[in-house]
């Protein structure tokens, strides 16, 4: 028997800048602009399967290593596209700044990462083949339905340096700012429940903001997620806080040992995005009992396949799954709900960055209705490439090199510089 399925004739990859505005983390602040990388599979039917990545130098440079290979295969051939470039992993940096906050860097993240996008354009590709969406080639949608998080960051209304268009949001730098940002979040996509983005400011004021969040929307699930910045003793306080009041507080801690110790001693469920991020992790994570929640990711766990992988070894150790995000357009998005969909044991919302963002290289932006998305049924992804805005956003790319890098720190070093300056010129009292 002979197939006749497409086969990949090119690898376009366009390396973008899209806005961010300037939310706070552990690290610092987002840049006014961060990399993406949009992937596109041309095949020798004119089918065209679409992925998006990180888009820092060195996914980028992966990236044009491993399209090569990618040339000749059929779209179908998703184990082999999984596989492309695995060799021993190697540490490349320790700090969890240098990977977006999402636990060490590795070269095995770095291929998971690439890989992951050629793995969902082949998806892409072969279900607007075949002309059935991905979560048909994923086995099926076990919900028609998709529920996320709003993703609440500490902010400023603006970012100080440069020319930089304001974002619609405001500033949200206390309990009350955080409590109108949710309000607003509501607004926009009729989110049920809300996740603070923590290890900002003193513990304390950022208890005071969940619970405020608990009086301002009663029974809606909470979640606080310092990115492992508090001691144990800072730690073990805040769970004492707030058991009861968060579904889960997400890495309090920086080390597995401290994280199961905060579980043993407080009880409060423990989620994850930065100690389980391989399958190396998951066994000496999970016999400690360090988590009760791992936050998948498509993009650092090499694809949908492997994160179906992952769902089900937690199945197996009966440890809850969810999603996490960091900043992403509408393709990932897709993705993200194409794999959710098809995932049973999902019984939290998923993390998203993505109204946050207000460009999109889509050409219907996703819009969130009582806090979730429908799951689309269109061929493949179900959507389609804005060449225009491709091109623009690619343009700014290659006319902003400095922006290049997603690097939080220099950027909080950038603003504040700049504070300092505006402040003793013009005798500012207020932050930005
Ligand atoms: O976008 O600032 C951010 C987040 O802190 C992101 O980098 C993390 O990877 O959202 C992520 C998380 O849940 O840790
Ligand atoms: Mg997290």
């Amino acid at each position: 028997m002979t197939t006749d399925l497409p086969v990949i004739t090119d690898v376009r990859l366009t390396p973008i800048l899209i806005a961010d505005p300037p939310l706070l983390n552990l690290s610092g602040v987002h840049q006014p602009y961060t990399p993406r990388l949009i992937v596109e599979l041309v095949t020798d039917g004119g089918i065209v399967g679409l992925g998006e990545t990180y888009g820092d130098s060195a996914y980028l440079t992966r990236a044009h290593e491993l399209a090569r290979e990618l040339v000749g295969l059929p779209v179908s051939a998703i184990n082999t596209i999984g596989g492309l470039g695995r060799a021993e992993s190697t540490l490349i940096d320790a700090t969890p700044a240098a990977s977006g906050l999402r636990g060490a860097l590795t070269t095995d993240k770095i291929r998971l990462s690439v890989v992951s996008a050629f793995e969902v354009a082949a998806f892409d590709a072969l279900g607007k083949h075949l002309g059935v969406p991905v979560h048909t080639l994923l086995g099926g949608k076990v919900r028609d339905r998709v529920e996320y998080s709003g993703y609440l960051f500490y902010k400023w209304a603006e970012h100080p340096d440069g020319d930089v268009p304001a974002d619609p949001w405001g500033a949200a730098l206390d309990p009350d700012g955080i409590v109108a940002l949710a309000r607003k979040f509501l607004v926009h996509g009729g989110f049920r429940s809300f996740k603070l983005k923590g290890g900002v400011f003193a513990p304390d004021e950022e208890i005071a903001a969940i619970k405020a969040l608990a009086q301002a929307f009663p029974g809606a699930p909470l979640r606080l997620d310092p990115n492992g910045g508090w001691s144990l003793p800072t730690a073990l306080r805040v769970a004492e806080e707030l058991t009861g009041i968060v579904e889960y507080l997400e890495d309090p801690t920086a080390t597995v040992e401290d994280m199961a110790e905060v579980h043993r001693r407080s009880g409060i469920p423990l989620a994850t995005n930065m100690i389980v991020t391989s399958l190396a992790e998951v066994k000496p994570t999970f016999d400690l009992n360090a988590v009760q929640i791992v936050l998948s990711d498509h993009h650092f766990w090499g694809g949908l396949q492997a994160t179906r992988d992952l769902a089900a070894t937690c199945r197996a150790y009966g440890k809850g799954l969810s999603m996490h995000s960091n900043t992403h357009l509408g393709i990932s998005l897709a993705a993200m709900t194409h794999v959710a969909a098809t995932v049973p044991n999902l019984a939290y919302a998923c993390d998203t960055h993505y109204p946050w963002q207000s460009e999109d290289i889509i050409t219907d932006r996703f819009t969130f209705t009582a806090g979730a998305l429908d799951v689309p049924d269109l061929p493949g992804l179900g959507v389609n490439l804005n060449h225009d805005t491709l091109a623009r956003l690619h343009e700014r790319w290659t006319t902003m090199p400095a922006m290049r890098e997603r690097d939080d720190t220099a950027a909080l070093r950038r603003a504040e510089a700049r504070i300092h300056a505006s402040r003793s010129e013009h005798n500012w009292t207020t932050a930005p």
